[in-house]
């Protein structure tokens, strides 16, 4: 018996004096899929044209080499990712990330540009997400895109999100899983603004008309995500949080929490609860916000273990969606997404070793003391036996032994780039 069998069965009686079955939290996990996004592959730069920078209020730092050029290259560094970390996940697509011959614009790209895309991901069996791209563009420059006061200006974009949505719909019907299609605008203005009433408004019409026809459900679903400022938009937000909680609601659509999006000390874990009170479904951006930053790669803190717990506490984990964005530049990029989704899959795991009925039953006997005691000790079961025997039994390194594959590929291939 191997020393990670060996200390996972002791592990398992450690777990079964609390009423843990850990055979059952780890069949459980397997289960969860979780979206990668491709853009951390090549730092949000996209195939749509090899020239253009990242714009729109966000920014990737770093030069770190051997980022991906070409679709193939991003595949493969996908596949390399996928093969260091348990279960089976899905592919999050930006729109500029097709297969494109020649420059496409925006609001003509066609399923077709995706169609290697979908062939891909049959081969692996797994399922794509899809977003519209609406920065790094010319009619993105003025800070304003889908609520511009120019209507030429908001039709452009309008154009580019149905049509994004039809790729959406396609990923679904191909692949026999819904796409869940994200739309986020970068909207805003830098300083104060008088008139932030009709940009609002300019925005409910934009996306009422983007959703006007009806897609099934089994193809494809829409998410919309809010943000608080971005790098020149510091004053004004179009799409708020309220904004988008009010659209969401009450046009029966995903709201997206962003990780990053929200004042300091406000965190998504607590919105969870409240959220899915009128909110059927949710899509997570889990990210990690740091100063002006909201993307940094996630790490296993206090926030993402709180993000786990409360879809596993409340059994919320049928009704979310997770999706990971952060994009760091200056690490290697395969790393950087297999740090943050084996991350994801331990927060998950943590949150279903909890004696959660128990501690809700002290909870509601006013057992506070017994509630903080237990919850302090569980931080030292042994948690890191079960994850090593997760990750043995699905087939991927246990432990740092990952990186060693990480940096095989490094020389290999992505230093040769
Ligand atoms: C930006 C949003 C958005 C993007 C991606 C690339 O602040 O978080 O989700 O990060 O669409
Ligand atoms: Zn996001």
């Amino acid at each position: 018996m191997s020393y990670v069998k060996e200390s996972y069965e002791i592990a398992k009686k450690r777990y079964a004096e609390i009423g843990i079955d850990t055979d059952k939290a780890i069949a459980k996990l397997k289960e969860i899929p979780i979206s990668m996004h491709c853009w951390q592959g090549d730092d949000v730069g996209g195939f749509e044209n090899p020239e253009a920078g990242l714009s729109g209020g966000i920014q990737a730092t770093g030069n770190y080499p051997g980022k991906a050029r070409t679709a193939d290259e991003l595949r493969a560094d996908i596949e390399k990712a996928f093969s260091l970390i348990p279960g089976k996940h899905r592919v999050n697509l930006h729109a500029i990330y097709g297969d494109f011959e020649t420059v496409v614009e925006r609001d003509k790209i066609e399923p077709e540009h995706f169609e290697k895309w979908v062939q891909w991901a049959k081969k692996l069996g797994i399922g794509l997400d899809f977003n519209p791209t609406c920065f790094s563009h010319p009619l993105s420059d003025d800070g304003l895109t889908i609520s511009h006061p120019k209507k030429e200006v908001r039709d452009f974009w309008i154009r580019h999100c149905k049509a994004a949505r039809a790729i959406g719909a396609y990923f679904g019907k191909e692949l026999g899983t819904p796409s869940v299609v994200n739309y986020w605008f970068p909207d805003g203005m830098k300083d104060i603004t008088v008139d932030k009433y009709a940009p609002r408004k300019r925005l409910m019409e934009a996306l009422d008309e983007v959703f006007s026809e009806d897609l099934p459900k089994e193809y494809v679903r829409d998410a919309v995500e809010s943000k608080l400022f971005g790098i020149g938009a510091e004053s004004f937000t179009v799409g708020s949080n309220e904004f988008y909680m009010g659209y969401a609601a009450t046009r029966n659509k995903l709201l997206c929490l962003d990780a990053g999006h929200f004042h300091p000390t406000e965190v998504i874990s607590d919105k969870l609860s409240a959220v899915f009170c009128f909110v059927d479904e949710v899509l997570l951006h889990v990210s990690r916000p740091v100063r002006w930053d909201s993307d940094h790669v996630i790490v296993l803190n206090d926030e993402l273990r709180n993000i786990a717990e409360e879809l596993v506490r409340n059994d919320f984990l049928g009704r979310t969606f997770i999706g990971l964005d952060f994009f760091d530049a200056s690490i290697n990029r395969i790393a950087a997404w297999v740090i943050g989704m084996r991350n994801m899959q331990k927060a998950l795991l943590l949150a279903m070793l909890e004696p959660t009925e128990e501690l809700k039953k002290l909870e509601t006997e006013f057992d506070f003391t017994s509630r903080l005691a237990l919850l302090e000790e569980l931080k030292t079961m042994p948690f890191g036996a079960v994850w090593d025997y997760f990750c043995e039994i699905n087939d991927v390194p246990v432990g740092d032994k990952w990186l060693e594959e990480v940096k095989n590929y490094e020389q290999e291939v992505l230093l040769k780039r």
